[in-house]
């Protein structure tokens, strides 16, 4: 039996770890290692921590990039460990005192210098703040080599093969910098010829891939869990056509969609799609997520609106889906499945979509209402009276309204006698200037005068209408200014949708702030907790419960944004089993190795790789 006084060969350390009920996001003991199967009973043993970064993981070199000041005792690690929520490798530096029948070799991560031992722990799980859960790396994925390198290079040239470790940690962060991979690489394709050549060769060597447009997802679809190979086609930006006479737009999935937007107003036309990530969303992203954004009440789904796609499957194989025409019933209509798929099934190439022309007459109201039900019943009015003009109908709360004027330069409030309960925004795009007003005036005089509206002001010029779309489109800038924020994207009934708030109101006390806006006009809430830091307890606070009320109610847990990482083990809340079954069969068609965007949309059950 060795000892501190006997050197005998290094251990490889096997730990398990769990999701902690103390609050801490893992720990483990020294009964876990026991029955790892791997050592008996650790006891007395101290060492450091010391967290290393990517780039010298993958030189092997051991550079630490951060450590404990003083020497741990083996129970803090998992603080530690917390810190480094992107880091898959750690070494422990350590004195072993007592090492009770140590059964396993050291393995070639192991080195040994005179008094020290390192252990190098590879950690293939990850723990995300939003998932609660540990995630495994899907072990029969091979890891990148340099073989592989060169042949991207070879492939694609030098400059589009990106090892920059800033570029690099950009590209592994999600927008909200909630999600972190550890990616070595990035790729930039040019063409549809070389995303098939990636694929085919990233099949061939079972290399898992992220697909990533404009990084703007906000459910962690588009970074990497692990080392994923990222692949941005964002070079591949060119506009192919427009037809002039049905307003068909075809164009390269990397375009950005501001770009679009831009382009067929100077054709005439309107793009059927607007959020606020436009400046940096791509429309291959947006159809990847199915995006709805400000006025799907107005355009419908891309689901109607997207008429064709090219995309590239797993294999490297290209389906030519590019149709250009409103109808088409032949056989299945394939190019659904790619629309909201997250990148789970093929990386999208081309788009054609159907641009509705460019209205001349513009308006926008910002309204405000003392209670959530008038602002319901005005939506019902909106609807009915508005009918063919109503293009936006966008709700926030007041603790919104608090947030974007707390965290955003230059916001101010255009009803501000008063703090409100509820604001919305009306829009209405139609042909005829002074129609259209008459009628949205009429409108507003009513509700004003049925008590719905308590004040309100119509946008005079196209500055002011920015500066009231700068409100509601900022909020989700402001929630990531204000600090560490859970978010929730739900399909609920409308006149149920506030009902969700107040509860989370109520079970939250003051842990943290809920905040509350949305499509309105589309029965989507944005319902967001903004914490003063992430933490299991607020998590569990949150956790399981809206998932279960948004099923309870028939609704959907993702109205918009995916499911991406964070919401793929719940799909169950709004899909029966045998939906969820068809969906994997689909999947292990299309990528029977699992090597497109593993670990997110459909649960890791479902997980593959031979
Ligand atoms: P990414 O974030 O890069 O990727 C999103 C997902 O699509 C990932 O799973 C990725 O793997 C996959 N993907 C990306 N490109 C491709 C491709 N070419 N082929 C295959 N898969 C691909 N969303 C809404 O629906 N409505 C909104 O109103 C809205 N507003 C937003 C406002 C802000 C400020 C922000 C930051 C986000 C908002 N979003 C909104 C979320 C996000 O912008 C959308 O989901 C958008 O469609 C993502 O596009 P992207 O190019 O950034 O994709
Ligand atoms: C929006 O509508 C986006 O602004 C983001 O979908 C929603 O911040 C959010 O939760
Ligand atoms: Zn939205």
């Amino acid at each position: 039996m060795p000892s501190a006084a006997t050197p005998a060969p290094c251990y490889f350390l096997q730990f398990s770890f769990y999701s902690s009920p103390l609050g801490l996001p893992f720990f483990f003991t020294a009964t876990t290692i026991a029955t790892s199967g791997r050592g008996g009973l650790v006891a007395a043993f101290t060492g450091r921590w010391e967290l290393l970064d990517a780039s010298c993981i993958a030189r092997n070199c051991g550079r630490a990039v951060s450590s404990p000041p003083s020497l741990l005792p083996f129970v803090s690690a998992p603080r530690a460990l917390h810190a480094s929520t992107d880091t898959t490798i750690m070494r422990f530096l350590f004195n072993i005192r007592n090492l009770h029948s140590p059964t396993a070799q050291c393995t070639s991560k192991c080195e040994e210098d005179e008094k020290k031992r390192f252990c190098w722990l590879r950690f293939d799980k990850r723990f995300f703040g939003s998932a609660a859960a540990v995630i495994e790396r899907n072990a029969s994925f091979s890891t990148l080599n340099s073989d592989d390198v060169s042949y991207f290079k070879d492939l694609l040239g030098e400059k589009s093969v990106v090892e920059d470790e800033d570029v690099l940690l950009t590209a592994n962060t999600d927008w909200m910098r909630k999600y972190k991979g550890s990616s070595k690489l990035l790729l930039q394709p040019k063409s549809t010829h070389e995303v098939s050549q990636i694929l085919k060769y990233c099949n061939s060597r079972c290399l898992p891939v992220v697909p990533q447009g404009g990084n703007t997802g906000l459910v962690g679809g588009s970074v990497p869990v692990f080392d994923e190979v990222i692949i941005n086609i964002g070079s591949m930006n060119n506009i192919i056509s427009l037809d002039k006479v049905s307003g068909i737009l075809v164009c390269e999935a990397g375009c950005i969609l501001e770009n679009l937007i831009s382009f067929l107003d100077n054709h005439g036309f309107v793009m059927p799609l607007d959020l606020g990530a436009k400046g940096s969303c791509q429309i291959g992203g947006n159809v990847s997520t199915n995006a709805g954004g400000l006025r799907l009440v107005r355009y419908g789904s891309l689901h109607g609106s997207v008429l064709g796609l090219e995309a590239v499957l797993a294999n490297g194989d290209v389906l030519d889906m590019l149709g250009t025409l409103r109808k088409d019933n032949t056989g299945y209509d394939l190019k659904q499945l790619f629309i909201g798929s997250e990148g789970s099934l093929g990386i999208v190439t081309k788009v054609s979509i159907l641009t509705p022309p460019k209205l001349s007459s513009v308006n926008l109201a910002f309204l405000a209402c003392k209670d959530y039900f008038s602002c319901q019943k005005l939506l019902v009015e909106a609807k009915r009276r508005l009918g063919d003009i109503l293009s936006a109908f966008e709700f926030l709360d007041n603790q919104s309204m608090d947030l974007v004027l707390n965290h955003l330069e230059g916001v101010r409030n255009p009803l501000p006698s008063s703090m409100h309960n509820f604001y919305v925004l009306i829009e209405t795009t139609g042909s005829d200037e002074s129609y259209d007003k008459e009628k949205l005036e009429a409108f507003l005089l009513r509700a004003m005068e049925g008590g719905l509206i308590s004040d309100g002001v119509l946008s005079q010029d196209i500055n002011q209408a920015s500066s009231f779309w700068r409100i509601r489109e900022g909020l989700p800038e402001a929630l990531m200014k204000a600090g560490p924020v859970y978010k929730y994207d739900l399909s609920i009934p409308v006149e149920k949708m506030y009902d969700l708030v107040e509860e989370m109101r109520i079970r939250l006390g003051q842990t943290a702030k809920v905040v509350a806006y949305g499509h309105l006009g589309d029965s989507n809430l944005h319902l967001n907790i903004s914490a003063p830091q992430y933490d299991d307890k607020i998590l569990a606070q949150i956790e399981p419960y809206v998932y279960e009320w948004t099923s309870k109610h028939r609704g959907s847990i993702s109205a918009e944004h995916g499911l991406g990482l964070m919401k793929a083990n719940h799909i169950s809340y709004s899909k029966s089993p045998e939906t969820v079954r068809l969906m994997g069969s689909i999947k292990k068609l299309l990528d029977p190795n699992g090597i497109l965007n593993p670990y997110k949309v459909l649960p890791q059950s479902l997980k593959s790789c031979h």
